[in-house]
């Protein structure tokens, strides 16, 4: 194998699509001419539009990011005691429980799509809990039937954080129609973004009165407050954003998807790296990480080791989801009676590749070629070394890096 070279710019774990300039720039022309811009203007009204037609429902409610959406969900929702979670997900997920003084009861995701065990749901549930939240991970959707089932035989609410399901379909419908209500993220680092973004989805029309005050600090008209709201408004600027990707949905999710393809054809020829199987045939993907598991014996080295070396190479990919949530300082204290086995495995295990539309399939193949050369070359390989292998197995020219 040829040695691969270090790439000349950084390649990141994500890189945001945006609309073609111009595009943006005669919208910013709307903007200016209109002087509104935040506050439900003509973007925001447009964009919300937009998304009930895409996903066909008109019970969507937008803000400025997804963890405040997710907060104001919980608080509208009045949800108090105990919710059963994931301990594999980003933070946010669990700050939202805790800025609603909810105590988060965290089980064990199922070692396959990483999302919710629904057996160890139900077993975690105490005359305390009031719902679930369960993370459609990496876009992987949950169980859905086991979890519905569960919550309606406890008669709790079914609460999804779909921050990184957004594209993704289940029998044809939007994951968004499943649960009580789904909250999507928006944020730049998603396939789908408006720079920050949020959005409720929810079955129950009645919930969007609630949702609408508690964003706007609970104002219902010039002179009345009735809740105690907050400032989680998404501006004319986001819309507009949002608005002119949304078009561009299926080119980026196809790009994604070649992307996908070219991993799995590549890396499963490597040994040591465990990629998880595609959702089943009932599902539409959006492609929107690309993670992957490290097996450190036969790998030859382990997740970290790999996502150091692939710093070398200006590769910089992402330990989504490390350090768990229950692990981090602020967490550490909760008494956790699951033993979170396979959370704590694959936490240790996970890395995620970079994946993006405008990442070339020349590149992609380039980091297969740099994984490759790694796990060949990788310490204690001898018989394998090349001739510009060091003695300790790393490539000469990025001992000095
Ligand atoms: N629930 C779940 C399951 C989530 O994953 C998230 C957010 C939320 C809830 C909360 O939703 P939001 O409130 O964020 O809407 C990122 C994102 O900030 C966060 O939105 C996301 N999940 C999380 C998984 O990832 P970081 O700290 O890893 O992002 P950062 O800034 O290191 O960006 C990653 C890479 O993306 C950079 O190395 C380069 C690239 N990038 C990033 C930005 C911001 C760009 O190329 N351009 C950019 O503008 O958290």
């Amino acid at each position: 194998m040829i040695m691969p070279e270090p790439f000349e710019k950084p390649i990141y774990v994500t890189r945001p699509f945006l609309p073609p300039l111009a595009d943006f720039t005669s919208g910013l022309q709307e903007i200016w001419s209109n002087k509104w811009l935040t506050n439900n203007g003509p973007a925001l009204q447009r964009f919300q539009k937009e998304l009930c037609r895409y996903f066909k429902t008109d019970n969507l409610c937008l803000f400025n990011n997804g963890t405040l959406a997710l907060q104001i969900a919980l608080q509208g929702l009045q949800l108090s005691g105990e919710v059963v979670t994931t301990p594999f997900t980003f933070v946010a997920t669990t700050h939202a429980l805790y800025w609603n003084k909810i105590r988060p009861v965290f089980v064990d995701i199922e070692p396959e799509h990483y999302t919710l065990d629904p057996a160890r749901v139900e077993e975690a549930i105490t005359p305390w809990t009031t719902a679930i939240l369960a993370v459609h991970v990496y876009g992987y959707p949950c169980r859905l039937k086991e979890l519905a089932e569960i919550a309606r035989r406890h008669k709790l609410l079914l609460l999804y954080d779909a921050a990184h399901a957004f594209g993704v379909t289940v029998d044809g419908r939007s994951i968004g129609h499943y649960g009580d209500l789904s909250m999507f993220s928006f944020h730049a680092t998603k396939l789908f973004h408006s720079i920050e973004g949020g959005m409720l989805m929810f079955s129950d029309p009645g919930r969007m009165k609630v949702f609408d005050y508690l964003k706007n600090f609970g104002f219902d008209g010039e002179t009345e407050v009735v809740m105690p709201g907050t400032n989680a408004k998404m501006n004319e600027f986001q819309a507009l954003m949002g608005s002119q990707i949304l078009g561009h949905m299926g080119g980026i999710i196809s790009r994604r998807q070649q992307i996908d393809a070219l991993y799995r054809t590549r890396l499963k020829e490597i040994p040591g790296i465990h990629i998880p199987r595609l959702p089943s045939a009932d599902v539409e993907f959006n492609y929107s990480y690309f993670p992957v598991e490290i097996d450190a014996e036969q790998f030859g080295m382990d997740r970290n080791q790999l996502y150091s070396a692939l710093q070398r190479y200006n590769v910089f990919t992402r330990r989504y989801f490390y350090p768990l949530v229950p692990e981090f300082a602020c967490y550490r204290g909760l008494s956790i009676k699951d033993l979170l086995t396979n959370a704590r495995r694959i936490a240790g295990r996970i890395l995620t590749l970079p994946i993006y539309d405008s990442l070339g399939s020349e590149d992609a193949d380039r980091i297969c070629d740099i994984i490759a050369h790694l796990c060949l070359n990788r310490p204690g390989a001898a018989s394998k070394k090349t001739p510009h292998s060091t003695d300790d197995g790393w490539p000469a020219h990025l001992v000095a890096l």
